[in-house]
């Protein structure tokens, strides 16, 4: 199978993340990317693409202009406004305020998020297009004729909402591949996440939908982050009720038990028929992965990635989680090579 990769995600690098009252390195760093790049490269996995321009329109597609007009010029504004650290969000509307977009930097963080751990700084809004041109990339790819194409992206994506960030997230790839998908005559599409954290954007972007199936397995919300969305109660709402499907897990999930989930998945897949599959693939189910909690080791990424083949669907896969920078590159391309074996 064919990944495509930029060199220009490295453009993210921010210095923090709040995370237990510090100021810590990022769980979300350049190597994440570069350590998968290097792994797919030695085991042959297949030919390293470039992405391509596709300019902002798919991603407007799914994302509102108004907040990637904010993501082009945040980090402009908040140095313009003098502030000597990077951009973190700190304040937002709660309950019973006034949810209007503020002319200050600080209050538009606080309106375009729904977290504090995600900074931004130099170099972020470069690396966020570039993630979605590299999804981009190998949706054409798919759409071209190949069974399925691996896009490595970084930022990840599945977090990010219409006009929200937060996750590490900026533009939600798997939407944007979903809906460019769509645009180009595909009638139903299914966006699978297999990463640790509840694919809470993608879920939000298709909710209404009934031709987006959108299917999420992860840690239980009540414990995990995103915390307030994700619960196996949401099913979809209008047009889209019956279209998403959420299966939580408690700490200590091992892969023997993950696995059902996955099946009760896969079933509803093939039950829906869909002209592509998007796969949100993170590796963060990982046992060593530093801010999650199941137990998935390391030959099970084979096993998963072989019964998303049985679906026999052109597949994408876009790059999401995944922390344990040592382990991440044999748990990514385990999975791509299950796949494809
Ligand atoms: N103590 C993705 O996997 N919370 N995002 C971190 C660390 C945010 C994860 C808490 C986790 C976001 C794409
Ligand atoms: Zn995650």
């Amino acid at each position: 199978m064919k990944t495509v990769f930029s060199p220009l995600h490295n453009r993210r690098s921010v210095k923090t993340e709040l995370d237990g009252g510090l100021l810590i390195e990022p769980h979300e760093k350049p190597s994440r990317a570069n350590t998968i790049l290097a792994r797919v490269q030695d085991q042959g996995l297949g030919d390293v693409l470039e992405p391509d321009e596709f300019g902002l329109e798919p991603v407007k597609r799914v994302h509102s202009a108004d907040y990637v007009e904010f993501l082009a010029r945040c980090w402009q504004d908040w140095l313009a406004a003098g502030k000597p650290g990077e951009a973190i969000p700190a304040v937002w509307c709660g309950r019973g305020m006034r949810a209007r977009v503020p002319k200050d930097i600080d209050g538009r963080l606080g309106f375009y998020s729904f977290a504090a751990e995600t900074s931004i700084s130099d170099g972020t809004w470069e690396a966020a297009c570039t993630s979605a041109n590299v999804a981009l990339t190998a949706q054409k790819l798919v759409a071209g004729g190949e069974r399925a194409a691996f896009a490595l992206c970084r930022p990840p994506g599945h977090h990010a909402h219409a006009d929200l960030f937060g996750g590490y997230c900026f533009f939600n790839n798997a939407a944007i591949v979903a809906q460019a998908f769509r645009d180009q005559g595909a009638e139903r599409v299914a966006v699978l996440d297999v990463d640790f954290h509840h694919g809470n954007g993608t879920q939000a972007i298709f909710y209404q939908r009934q031709d987006v199936l959108t299917l999420s397995l992860h840690g239980d919300p009540d414990l995990v982050f995103p915390h307030f969305l994700g619960f196996e109660d949401e099913t979809g709402e209008g047009a889209g009720e019956g279209y998403n499907l959420n299966i939580v897990y408690p700490p200590g999930t091992p892969y023997s038990v993950w696995n059902q989930g996955l099946e009760t998945a896969c079933q509803r897949i093939a039950e829906y028929q869909p002209d592509a599959l998007v796969v949100a693939l993170g590796v963060d189910t990982f046992e060593h992965d530093p801010i999650s909690f199941f137990k998935l080791k390391s030959s099970d990424y084979l096993s998963l990635g072989q019964r998303i083949a049985q679906l026999g669907l052109p597949t994408v896969f876009t790059m999401e989680g995944g922390y344990d920078v040592e382990a991440i590159g044999v748990n990514a391309v385990n999975v791509l090579q299950g796949f494809e074996h």
